[in-house]
């Protein structure tokens, strides 16, 4: 054993480093360990052209501090990742938050020992750690996926992947490139490749709902205005089904299926024309009722074949899927890069990827020749880092083998087999379908809360009962059933990686977890055993 801490901290991202504050502030030895040379996590890893936060930059940022708050400018209303990243820095600098993190360390796995009750935790750096509380800040989109292709090491050219860009940038000028994935990361990159390369073929398995960002500079006056009572700003979030957007123009409660179509059709231009997610919201049972939802459907493929001059390459950029059940993509100019003369959509609905040459790719029995390859493949989501450590509990249980059929935690928070561990947005919590900033912050101070109250009561381990496990996660899925989440193959279901269980991983809505989350410390932790 190398040295002994209160906590461990795995990871260095908004999480982690919000962890760290509150564990100093509450007196605990605390040591984070971090893959990357420096904080800011997802922002760390995702330095794709055109990587921007899809949460407007006002929201997208702590509140635990206001003076924090008030000092920093965003620039844009939708931040770019040089902007996101040098707000992480700015706070880990702010808090003197890294001389406790151990950067370029990765954490293998941790052992708990029930005489002691106490994990052992081991590391890249060959050092085994002793802690109470070991505490997973690992992220939902960080462990990359990419697929099996037959061939994938022998290309010849450079190869990429959005999740894994180099620190350094990546100049396409002159080259043919050829992006795979019409996910966010690739909307977001393809329009900036364009500009740059002198070819892009772009291959596309299932084409994506987006909808304009209308992004653009931040306005002053407005800022201040949000800084003057920013509280209750942040207040009004909370209230929201996704903890953000309180300011945009608020949900319709109507069924669309009962609207004028005229109105109707107003009503959805107004809200593409403002930008941002709120086109989903302008009806109440737009992720309700398939019916319904496919009304806004066509409205974004309408506006599709408006923007696309190729009725061809129209109509294989518009989805049929359920709109929403993948997570809704808002670009700048993405629908337009394909009225360039140098951007050709290559359709693998039907004949996938077959494999990769040294020259390219193949698929339908062409081979595409490139010079760099770009996979904007997503990510084995919200599970993926996690079972890549060997987690071992009480009795021998392993993450691994408790998660077989799928992740199944108390809250989102807590494991059943592995006392004091806890999961910061794990699967089970609002997550990802929230600003994750407010949710971090949410499950950040409910596990100091919880920390603190075991110190003060001698309290030396806590885990989850089997009974509230299970009747959580039953909860969970009997919620998102209640919605057209599940009727698609998204990441949040697990459905994108290949053998991966097919679970509803996030809980929906934020202001009825968060009072459950309450109800559960007012109720003396309700669901847990507590020891001495
Ligand atoms: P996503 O949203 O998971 O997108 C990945 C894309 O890659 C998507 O279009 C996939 O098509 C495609 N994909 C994945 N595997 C393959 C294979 N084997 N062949 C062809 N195409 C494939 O990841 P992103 O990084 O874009 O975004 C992740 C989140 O980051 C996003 O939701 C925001 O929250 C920010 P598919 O749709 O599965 O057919």
């Amino acid at each position: 054993m190398n040295e002994e801490f209160d906590a461990v901290v795995v990871g260095a991202g908004f999480a982690g480093m919000y962890m760290l504050h509150r564990l100093r502030g509450l007196g605990l030895r605390t040591r984070v360990f971090e893959v990357g040379t420096d904080v800011g996590g997802t922002w760390y890893w995702n330095r794709y052209p055109g990587a921007r936060c899809d949460v407007e930059s006002v929201e997208y940022s702590y509140q635990f501090d206001e003076q924090l708050q008030q000092e920093w400018e965003w620039t844009e209303r939708y931040a770019a990742q040089p902007e996101i990243l040098r707000y992480a820095g700015h706070v880990a600098d702010r808090f003197g938050l890294r001389t406790d993190i151990v950067f370029n360390t990765r954490v293998d796995g941790a052992s708990f020992d029930e005489t002691t009750n106490r994990w052992t935790v081991r590391t890249s750096g060959a050092e085994t750690i002793g802690c109470r509380f070991l505490i997973m800040a690992t992220g939902c989109l960080s462990s990359t996926n990419i697929p099996e292709f037959e061939g994938r090491d022998s290309f010849a050219g450079r190869s990429f992947h959005t999740g894994q860009w180099p620190h350094e940038g990546v100049d396409f000028t002159g080259r043919r490139v050829g992006v795979i994935g019409t996910g966010s990361s690739a909307v977001q990159s393809i329009p900036i490749i364009a500009d740059q390369a002198k070819e892009l073929l772009v291959f596309q398995r299932t084409p994506t709902y987006s909808v304009p960002a209308q992004n653009r500079p931040l306005d002053p006056g407005d800022v201040a205005q949000i800084k003057e009572s920013y509280a209750e700003f942040r207040a009004a979030n909370r209230l929201m089904p996704g903890a953000f957007g309180s300011r945009t123009p608020p949900r319709g409660e109507e069924s669309v299926l009962d609207a004028d179509p005229a109105e109707r059709d107003e009503l959805f231009r107004s809200r593409w024309e403002y930008g941002g997610f709120g086109l989903l919201g302008a009806y109440g049972d737009v992720m309700l009722n398939q019916d319904a939802n496919q009304i806004a459907a066509q409205f974004v493929r309408d506006r599709i074949h408006d923007i696309v001059k190729d009725p061809h390459a129209a109509e294989l950029l518009s989805p049929t899927h359920t709109i929403g059940c993948k997570r809704l993509v808002i670009d700048t100019n993405y629908f337009d890069t394909f009225n360039r003369p140098n951007v050709t959509l290559v359709d693998i609905s039907r004949d996938p990827v077959d494999r990769i040459t040294p020259r390219g790719l193949v698929t339908g029995g062409v081979e595409y020749e490139l010079d760099d390859i770009v996979f904007a493949t997503g990510f084995d989501a919200m599970t993926g880092t996690l079972l890549k450590l060997d987690i071992r509990g009480r009795n021998g249980v392993t993450l691994r083998d408790a998660w077989s059929a799928g992740p199944r935690t108390y809250l989102g928070l807590s494991v059943v087999g592995l006392p004091n561990f806890f999961t910061i947005s794990g699967p089970g919590s609002p997550s990802v379908l929230t600003n994750m900033i407010v949710s971090i912050e949410q499950h950040v101070d409910w596990i100091a809360n919880c920390i603190s109250h075991m110190r003060a009561n001698g309290l030396v381990s806590i885990e989850p009962t089997q009974e509230a496990q299970d009747t959580w996660v039953e909860t969970v899925n009997v919620i998102a059933d209640f919605t057209l989440y599940p009727s698609c193959n998204s990441w949040y279901l697990g459905a994108n990686v290949p053998g991966k269980s097919r679970v509803f991983m996030p809980y929906i809505g934020f202001p009825s977890y968060v009072e459950k989350c309450d109800q559960v410390v007012a109720n003396n932790y309700e669901g847990f055993l507590l020891s001495t």
